[in-house]
């Protein structure tokens, strides 16, 4: 395998991007000989992660053992692609601490609760507005912003990359 193993962790809100994002980027890694594996909350929830509800420390925990796989998968040289809201901060860096400095590249999508809110693919948000979700992030649930993150894939109103030019950044920084 001529490649050298990481995790790059996207963060950001619910329709904000992430699962399109890790998958352009798969992508522009197969074509380039990479072997990726994307771990995605929504998906990770069905399985090793049915157990564990919205509330904090279950995201905590949600997020840590992805983190956990993240590391092994990273450890066998693949590119391992995490996709997880994961709205703590401390969370986060908990997963970076675990990896070799360098090792660890944090994504942030950084779209307005608006554009989220806007495409709303599942109708989760107007169920959240609605009362009938409690604890949506970015409704009535935290998100905590990176501070300082390797990569900020910003988009605003009317004016957003595609997921091919977000995911090209990222292969840009790789
Ligand atoms: C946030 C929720 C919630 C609540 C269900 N808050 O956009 P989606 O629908 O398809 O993906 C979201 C997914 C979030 O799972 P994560 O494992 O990424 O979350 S975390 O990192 O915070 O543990 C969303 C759906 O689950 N969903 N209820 N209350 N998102």
């Amino acid at each position: 395998l001529n490649q050298k193993g990481c995790v790059i962790w996207i963060t950001g809100l619910s329709g904000s991007g992430k699962s399109t994002v890790a998958c352009a980027l798969s992508q522009l890694l197969y074509q380039r000989g990479k072997l990726s594996y994307i771990l995605d909350g929504d998906n990770v929830r069905h399985g090793l992660n049915r157990d564990l509800s919205f509330k904090a420390e279950d995201r905590a925990e949600n997020i840590r053992r992805v983190g956990e796989v993240a590391k092994l998968f990273a450890d066998s040289g693949v590119i391992c692609i995490a996709c997880l809201i994961s709205p703590y901060r401390t969370d986060r860096d908990s997963c970076r601490a675990m990896l070799p400095t360098g090792d660890f590249i944090e994504v942030f999508m950084d779209v307005p609760l608006q554009v989220c809110e806007a495409r709303d693919p599942k109708g989760l948000y107007k169920l959240a507005r609605a009362g009938k979700i409690k604890g949506f992030t970015g409704i009535d649930d935290p998100y905590e912003p990176p501070k300082d993150c390797e990569i900020a894939l910003k988009c605003e109103l009317g004016d957003c990359a595609s997921p091919q030019q977000m995911a090209d950044k990222v292969v840009n920084f790789l």
